[in-house]
């Protein structure tokens, strides 16, 4: 908390930012906050009869030029004003609506810069949102991944996390271990006046408290999966159809496709929205020993992308069976425990049978590639939980604080099972707390802050 408050008193200095993207559109938004805010935009507007920013009612619009020192007007504008503490971040603060061009907003900027804002750093304004307690850590998250969010699914999750349904579970349970630290101390400190300690209940809480926690991890590698997606790589031998099963499952033109063996030298990497979970599909260059400059880079990036696969899958040829090369390749990517796609069954050979337990698909005819998708389903989703509407998670972070706030409970029961000294009981408690307060914030320091905020956009 010291290290929040050190924070706070950082914040009197005004900020500002593009908050739309830098390119050109129909409107860019200039977004100011901080004590000046008021009056860093009006040092820089004219206005047509219409009221300062300082004189101007909360949620109110108002049309102003911007001007250059000189009187020059750079632009036409809207301005909205927001009073503290009724703003995003809890400040004073003004967007200008500006005309989307890259350079009148680049003047607007650089007047604000000059006239007493300075540039905000990356995710500043919604720091300073967390900061001033509009929002805890884990709501603070959310405003990223909203933005971030590659599927609908994915941009769901983020908004139930953004409207407090991780805070409030999580604070459910630092309730429940905080009456139980309450009971601790009581009985340590005022023995005389609460008596001893009542195990059997402070069991029972933190046992309530252990499932809690445990029902939210039950969601963590859905959650994630959803929000950050999977790496899936093809790998095979050359000409085996791993561009044509990439161009099928994506259903556009995406990799060149011949039948010249070596075709594919680079790694081509597009995302596809499978059932909900953002999957970067990786197509690569074929496997094989070569005497090629260019194929041979191609297939030592092949085998990188592999290294950081979720999933590995080895296309084989129907038409020709296993080859001694397939063979050697099962050997070489036996690790990544592969999906193992037999491409080109229109070509299979009649009277051939396959393994039954590999996926047999056509990319030529768009045979069999539901079976497909559905296999890669149901590896990279394993059996983690579906997400239902309740709270999920979907940060490492979320996940490895919650496991240690468990971890400590656990200690916590086991010690206050073994009838140890409350003392104990208490150290354990607290580990718990401090667990848990990481992801809503409470107990987050100055590092993970910058950490987490620095990931964030300017302007956000
Ligand atoms: N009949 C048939 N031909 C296919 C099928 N899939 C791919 N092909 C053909 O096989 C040849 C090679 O296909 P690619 O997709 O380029 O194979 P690749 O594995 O990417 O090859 P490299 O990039 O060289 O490693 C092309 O002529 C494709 O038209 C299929 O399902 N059936
Ligand atoms: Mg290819």
């Amino acid at each position: 908390m010291t290290n929040q408050k050190s924070m706070i008193a950082q914040n009197d200095d005004t900020i500002c930012a593009l908050a739309t993207p830098s390119g050109t559109g129909g409107i860019g938004v200039i977004r100011i906050s901080g004590p000046e805010a008021f009056v860093v935009a009006d040092r820089i507007s004219a206005r047509r009869g219409s009221k300062k920013c300082a004189d101007s009612a909360g949620h109110t619009l108002h049309r102003a030029d911007i001007i250059e020192a000189s009187g020059e007007v750079i632009d036409d504008v809207l301005q909205a004003v927001f009073h503290a503490p009724r703003s995003y971040t809890g400040e004073d603060v003004v967007e200008i609506s500006a005309h989307g061009g890259l350079v009148p907003l680049r003047r607007i900027i650089a007047r604000l810069l000059e006239s007493g804002a300075r540039l905000a750093r990356p995710g500043e304004f919604t720091q300073r949102a967390f900061l001033s307690g509009k929002m805890d850590l884990a709501q603070a998250e959310a405003v990223g991944d909203i933005i971030a969010a590659q599927t609908e699914q994915a941009h769901r999750q983020a908004r139930r996390q953004s409207a407090g349904h991780l805070s409030r579970a999580v604070t459910d349970v630092r309730a429940i271990v905080l009456g139980v630290l309450a009971q601790i101390e009581a009985s340590i400190d005022f023995p005389e006046d609460v008596g001893e300690l009542d195990t059997d209940l402070c069991l029972q809480e933190l046992a309530r408290a252990h499932r809690q926690i445990e029902t939210l991890l039950s969601t963590a590698d859905r959650g994630i999966l959803q929000r950050e997606g999977a790496k899936v790589v093809l790998a095979g031998r050359p000409n085996v159809g791993k561009s044509s099963l990439l161009n099928a499952l994506l259903q556009i033109d995406r990799a060149i496709v011949t039948p010249v063996p070596g075709t594919t030298r680079d790694v081509i990497e597009e995302t596809l929205n499978l059932r909900g979970i953002p999957l970067r599909l990786s197509d690569t260059a074929g496997l094989r020993e070569t005497t090629d400059e260019v194929e041979r880079i191609g297939v030592a990036r092949t085998r990188e992308n592999l290294a950081d696969a979720d999933l590995v899958v080895l296309v084989l040829d129907a038409a020709s069976g296993e080859t001694p090369e397939d063979v050697e390749l099962r050997a070489e990517l036996a690790g990544y425990a592969p999906l193992i796609v037999w491409n080109k069954c229109d070509l299979l050979p009649p009277g051939q049978s396959l393994p039954m337990d590999e996926i047999a698909v056509s990319a030529a005819m768009r045979w069999n590639l539901p079976a497909l998708e559905e296999a890669l389903a149901s590896r990279i989703l394993g059996d983690s939980a579906l997400t239902s509407d309740g709270a999920a998670v979907s940060h490492a972070r979320h996940k490895y604080a919650l496991e240690s706030a468990r971890a400590h409970l656990q200690d916590a029961i086991q010690t206050l099972e073994a009838d140890l000294p409350a003392d104990f009981v208490s150290i354990d408690v607290r580990g718990a707390l401090e667990s848990l307060g990481l992801v809503t914030g409470e107990t987050a320091t100055e590092d993970i802050l910058a950490e987490i905020f620095s990931k964030f956009c300017i302007g956000k």
